[in-house]
């Protein structure tokens, strides 16, 4: 049977030119480009993963759960019966869309992604596929999502929506909940897709104005098909909509993994989903927040290399963003007040030297990839005719440019005007970056060169 398929490849191959035929670069996508256009401008986003999960915080009956806090239902294997009862406690008085949209801006982040539904499958909007939903289902009765699309609509913030297409651990067959409704393949997971997550998707993109992206995650069971169906579903009603990269279907931009940012750069668009601390939705205990110059230094890193950073908040039950979270955010907003030139807008840098290396000793990393040993004294980001170094150490001696055939007119520090010397020594421009830096959180030097883009 297998060599028969084999065989049936190889003639299919043949007819259809062969595997040595060379196939022409799939032409670049003008749709997609233009979808992406404010995409590769804002850099910097806010994720919010908010539901039901923010009133257990973390515990189950008195008992800590291990791991991130949206999954409580799963670790905890709580059944539907118990967990949906949740919905009866859902009451965030202080929530208040504006305040959030606020503090996105103060933040610096160009664009909100909130989870809509995640994979406990309660809906955070008004849903007639599903009364298991924040209209139906609590004593709060507002459609947080309408509320946050109206607040997003009046500040010009971009607003995506997240949506666990395939995880769903409330419907019977839904991927996911094995401890109620047994193994994913023995469920009619079609049945959910059309029944509810089709439907939702639908209601998302009809009913909340326009949609700047859909963030799918975990595509287990997604077939191309499946996959297909959302994909005609977003391109239908939303044309300028855009996909992430965790459909189970090329989407308009890659997706990494949670956390994982690149070593080099990335020709296509990509964005590294991140946490402020080790979990997404509230945990309360959990206080490990990443500090604003972690934070500084993971955006530029990422920008650097041609992506955008979708960093996390976990909003409590009360509907308020964790105070400690706020704090390192906009601590890096007044950071990007001053030196967000460097960032948004910016391409990736024209060098790559300043990333660090390969390992020489063939080590590998946790993951099982070789190895590679990053350097972080400063990055490169770049505009027409500017380099923007950002400097996340004070360098001991003169900073050497990195070599480029373009002459270089002048340099300056971003902050205040400050002129930078350049002197040229043994064919080496060197960098007098005055000391102390004037932010020693990160501090940006602008060097104006002749021509538009590096040559090297
Ligand atoms: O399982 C989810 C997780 O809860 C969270 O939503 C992250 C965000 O990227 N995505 C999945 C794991 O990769």
């Amino acid at each position: 049977m297998k060599n028969t398929r084999r065989l049936l490849s190889v003639v299919l191959l043949l007819l259809a030119g062969g595997p040595a035929t060379a196939q022409p670069a799939p032409a670049p996508d003008p749709t997609k480009e233009t979808r992406l256009a404010w995409f590769r401008e804002a850099k910097y986003g806010l994720f919010v993963h908010w539901g039901l999960y923010a009133i257990p915080a973390g515990e189950w009956k008195g008992k800590a759960v291990p791991g991130i806090g949206e999954w409580i239902m799963n670790r905890a294997k709580v059944p539907v019966r118990e967990y949906e009862a949740l919905a009866k406690q859902w009451n965030p008085v202080k929530f208040d869309a504006e305040a959030w949209v606020r503090f996105a801006q103060d933040a610096g982040m160009k664009y909100i992604v909130i989870t809509s539904k995640h994979h406990d499958g309660f809906a955070l909007f008004g849903s007639k596929a599903s009364p298991y939903n924040v209209v139906d289902a609590t004593p709060f009765k507002r459609d947080v999502l309408k509320e946050l699309a109206g607040a997003c609509a009046k500040a010009g913030m971009p607003l995506g929506f997240y949506y666990s297409q395939a995880q769903d651990w409330h419907d019977p067959n839904g991927a996911g909940n094995d401890w109620d409704f047994g193994p994913d393949d023995k469920k009619d997971f079609d049945r959910y897709l059309r029944g509810k997550a089709e439907p939702q998707v639908r209601e998302l993109l009809t009913g909340y104005g326009p949609v700047a992206l859909v963030w799918f995650d975990t595509p287990r069971l997604m077939t191309p098909e499946r996959a297909q169906r959302f994909t005609d579903l977003v391109r239908s009603l939303q044309p300028k909509c855009l996909i992430d990269g965790r459909l189970g279907a090329a989407g308009d931009y890659v997706s990494t993994g949670d956390n994982v940012i690149p070593s080099k750069v990335g020709a296509e668009a990509w964005e590294t989903p991140a946490t402020i601390n080790h979990t997404w939705g509230y945990k309360k205990d959990d206080h490990d927040w990443k500090s604003p110059g972690d934070v500084t230094f993971k955006l530029v890193d990422i920008v650097s290399k041609g992506g955008n950073y979708l960093l996390n908040v976990g909003p409590m039950a009360d509907g308020v963003i964790p105070p400690p979270s706020q704090d390192t955010l906009l601590t890096v907003g007044r950071w990007l007040k001053v030196n967000g030139e460097a960032v948004y807008g910016a391409s990736p840098t024209p060098f790559g030297e300043e990333l660090g290396e390969p390992s020489a000793t063939g080590a590998k990393d946790v993951r099982g990839n070789p190895l590679f040993l990053s350097r972080n004294e400063f990055r490169v980001t770049t505009k027409p005719g500017r380099l923007y170094l950002t400097l996340f150490q004070e360098p001991r001696a003169p900073l050497a440019l990195p070599a480029m055939k373009n002459a270089v007119k002048r340099a300056y520090q971003l902050a205040d005007g400050r002129p930078v010397e350049v002197k040229v020594e043994e064919g080496r421009r060197l960098l007098s970056v005055s000391r102390p830096l004037v932010d020693p959180m990160a501090t940006v030097i602008v060097v104006e060169i002749e021509g538009d883009t590096v040559e090297r």
